[in-house]
């Protein structure tokens, strides 16, 4: 049986979701970052850079969202067009995802929520990128239902796993400013798996005070600072 190796953060819940469209049995492995267990031996053996999401599937370990997006995808054969148009089209949106959305959404809320200063400069640096890509998102969603065309794909997960934490980025106004990014939001939310990955979600309590052991465990190269 798989191990899911998670927290409630927008990178596990892509696989979540994936999970749950898939109907595989699994088993959950809550690691929670916010007191270090990223950073255990037995963490650390499953994924070397001591980050969830991670998974254990028989003999094979994946470790990172879009790794594991497209093994289980590519293993089970769903979720990814057969169509070499479609194809090369999921792969260019997840890469979108994985190198910028992702990145830039996750150093936004760190200098907005996390950073022991508040640093303008970065703020406005990172905000405004996130706000670029989901302008991008935005036009491309415009024009199609899902992101490659016409099918779900994996793609599709991993936009819902931060657009859903928008409102961390862009405060209550949240996904307003994209209509067609909140479109397919709204026809997310409408899938039983997303449901599924959101109960999970709430069904699993996880540290939430950012105190001295939080911040050594997730920025440890501030120690040094
Ligand atoms: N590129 C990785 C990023 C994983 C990542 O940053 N995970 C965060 C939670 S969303 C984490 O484990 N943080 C703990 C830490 O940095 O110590 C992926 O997509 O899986």
């Amino acid at each position: 049986m798989i191990e899911f190796y998670f927290h409630a953060t927008p990178n596990s819940m892509k696989v979540a979701v994936l999970l749950q469209e898939l109907q595989l049995p699994f088993t959950l492995k809550p690691i929670d970052i916010f007191k270090g267990e990223q950073h255990a031996d037995a963490f650390t053996a499953i994924n070397p850079n001591a980050k969830v999401p991670a998974i254990v599937d028989g003999d094979v370990t994946v470790f990172d969202s879009h790794a594991i997006l497209l093994y289980l995808a590519g293993k089970h054969r769903v979720f990814v067009p057969e169509d070499g148009v479609a194809y090369a089209s999921m792969l260019s949106w997840l890469q979108l995802v994985a190198t910028g959305l992702s990145p830039f959404s996750g150093q936004a809320i760190h200098f907005l929520h996390y950073a022991p200063e508040q640093l303008p400069y970065a703020i406005n640096r990172y905000v405004k990128e996130v706000a670029r890509h989901y302008a991008v998102l935005d036009e491309r969603l415009g024009q199609v239902r899902y992101l490659s065309g016409d099918s779900y794909t994996i793609a599709d997960m991993a936009l819902w796993g931060w657009a859903a934490s928008a409102g961390y980025v862009f405060g209550a106004d949240g996904l307003a400013a994209y209509p067609h990014v909140q479109r397919f939001m709204d026809d997310m939310a409408a899938r039983p798996a997303v449901q599924r990955a959101l109960d999970m979600k709430a069904a699993h309590t996880f540290k939430a005070d950012l105190d001295e052991q939080s911040r050594k465990a997730m920025f440890p190269q501030n120690e040094d600072a």
